[in-house]
């Protein structure tokens, strides 16, 4: 038996190859060692830090109805259960120690700024719902939170942005870029969040600090494991999702969703809600509507309204009789507008149309 047979037993290739293998497995070994004990540690770092109380602390939360409402959405949304959306392969694990954020590209003045300097900058506190462009209507890609962080357009001023600069690319550690107009930093509470919910943002939403824009959806906006924030222009460079499909500006649509019951879903006859939430950014949810079956549309109960960029709970309560049931919802804004009955996918910029379920009572 020849050691150069290829076919049997262990040629020189073979050898070869499992020495690469032994090697490969040691490197691997230990670099998967480093980041577990780096993660165990950045997260034993993130439990140590205490975040500044912010200048103009909010109210506390008014009671929530999803205390009284089975299968409510609830105001805000626990971090636990907040969606994740995110391409990264493995969870940027960042010591806040080595974390810089830089602001540069066409500006006057490059800033960069430590975890450190950014934690005793003034914090603002924001309620907003975050929501991904790829939510279909009815479904589970957007989440409602009080953010904690420091106002961008302080900062992007400090750096003396060109007067024809008209994008803000945010980088992620990971390579990831949104961008978004300079001119959408109309004055909106805008932030570099690093608080989230009365919690140290947690890792797998961006720690140590991501972006947070109300009114835009994630793609173009709310980059988590923030490093760079970029002043250029659209014609010269685009966010990682435009090159994709996706729409170059997209605002949050207004939509509602029935939380419960769910589709398809069956349930004794009698007394029960319909509930779910809506909302309608920058403007805000002023009525929700829901229709049931060929009856006409019904005015629903709303809960708070936190902000224009938050979403509303609502309910109504039904006593359905045995049988198939046809629910559908819809919210209308402050400036009136009816949320539109056409559907449309959610690509390029994001779904429309009415969310329409069939229940059963029994
Ligand atoms: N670094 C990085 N940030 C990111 C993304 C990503 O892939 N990488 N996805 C974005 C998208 S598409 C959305 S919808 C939001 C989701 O934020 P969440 O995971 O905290 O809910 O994060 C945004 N920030
Ligand atoms: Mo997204």
């Amino acid at each position: 038996m020849s050691l150069e047979n290829p076919k049997r037993g262990l040629s020189r290739r073979n050898l070869f190859k499992l020495g690469g293998g032994v090697v490969a497995a040691t490197i691997l070994g230990s670099a998967t060692y480093r980041y577990l004990h780096q993660g165990a540690s950045v997260q034993l770092d993130r439990l140590g830090i205490t975040l500044p109380k912010a200048l103009n602390p909010l109210p506390a939360p008014p009671p929530d109805p999803a205390l009284e409402i089975e299968k409510l959405s609830k105001l805000f949304t626990p971090n636990k259960d907040f969606f994740i959306i995110d391409n990264a392969i493995v969870v940027p694990q960042i010591n806040p120690s080595d974390w810089k954020l830089t602001v540069d590209g066409m500006v006057k003045n490059s800033i960069t700024i430590s975890y450190e300097d950014l934690l005793a900058r003034p914090m603002i506190e924001v309620d907003d719902t975050i929501a991904c462009v790829s939510n279909w209507v009815g479904g589970p890609y957007v989440g409602n939170a009080r953010w904690l962080g420091v106002r961008l357009d302080d900062l992007i001023n400090e750096a003396q942005p060109a007067g024809n600069a008209d994008q803000i690319l945010s980088h992620s550690v990971d390579k990831f870029t949104a961008g978004f107009p300079t001119a959408v930093l109309d004055g909106r509470d805008a932030i570099i969040a690093v608080g989230m919910n009365g919690e140290v943002l947690p890792i797998k939403n961006g720690f140590p600090a991501r972006l947070i824009v109300p009114g835009l959806y994630g793609y173009v906006s709310a980059t988590k494991w923030l490093s760079r924030l970029e002043l250029t222009r659209f014609d010269l460079k685009e966010g990682y999702w435009i090159k994709k499909g996706w729409a170059k500006f997209a605002p949050i649509k207004m939509q509602s969703r029935i939380d419960t019951p769910y589709v398809q879903e069956s349930f004794p006859a009698g007394k029960r809600a319909i509930a779910g939430v809506a909302w309608a950014h920058n403007i805000g949810v002023a009525k929700v509507e829901v229709k049931i079956n060929d009856s006409s549309w019904q005015e629903a109960n709303l809960g708070p309204d936190l902000a224009n960029t938050t979403w509303r709970q609502w309910w109504i309560e039904w006593s359905p009789k045995p049988g198939t049931h046809t629910l559908s919802v819809r919210a209308i804004n402050k400036n009136g507008e009816i949320q539109t009955e056409k559907k449309k996918d959610v690509l390029p910029d994001g779904a429309e149309g009415w969310h329409t379920i069939t229940v059963f009572a029994e």
